[in-house]
């Protein structure tokens, strides 16, 4: 009876952690924006993306209000050692399944084109991210030096 009973337990809580098939497949670690002066127009954000999945998903948008239009771009090499950016190709960043995707200076970054808010140290913006199956996450990026 004993036994029963623990196993019973067991479910129990296996379900309540799980909240009914509800598990985050999707984890967003460390958000963070760099610090810029008002007078800079632009921003970027960067995070790494976890997929605690095992089918590949991606990041197709992002929003806030800190900003006029968000874009997701990657950094890169223009030829003479000069580096760019542009959207990045076919419009999404992939999280392989059971792996992340990470969002660096200098690689992938959330755009912030035409910021409504100053980016200095320790100003908390909330940002909207949309999977593809994860669905829309919310998420708070904290600005700072580096
Ligand atoms: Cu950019």
């Amino acid at each position: 009876m004993k036994k029963v009973i623990f196993l019973l337990a067991v479910l129990l809580i296996t379900a309540v952690a799980c909240g009914g098939g509800d598990e985050e497949t999707i984890t967003v670690t460390d958000p963070w924006g760099r610090t810029s002066p008002m007078a800079a127009e632009n921003g970027a954000f960067y995070m790494t993306l976890n997929n605690n999945s095992s089918s590949d998903d991606a990041l197709v948008s992002a929003a806030t209000d800190a900003c006029a239009t968000v874009e997701l771009h990657e950094m890169y090499d223009k030829g003479d050692g000069v580096m760019g950016m542009r959207p990045v190709e076919g419009g999404s960043i992939t999280v392989p399944a059971g792996s992340s995707a990470e969002l660096k200076p200098g690689g992938l970054h959330v755009m912030c084109l035409g910021k409504e808010v100053d980016f200095t140290a320790g100003t908390e913006i909330p940002l909207t991210l949309t999977f593809e199956n994860a669905g829309e996450m919310e998420v708070t990026a904290v600005i700072r030096d580096n």
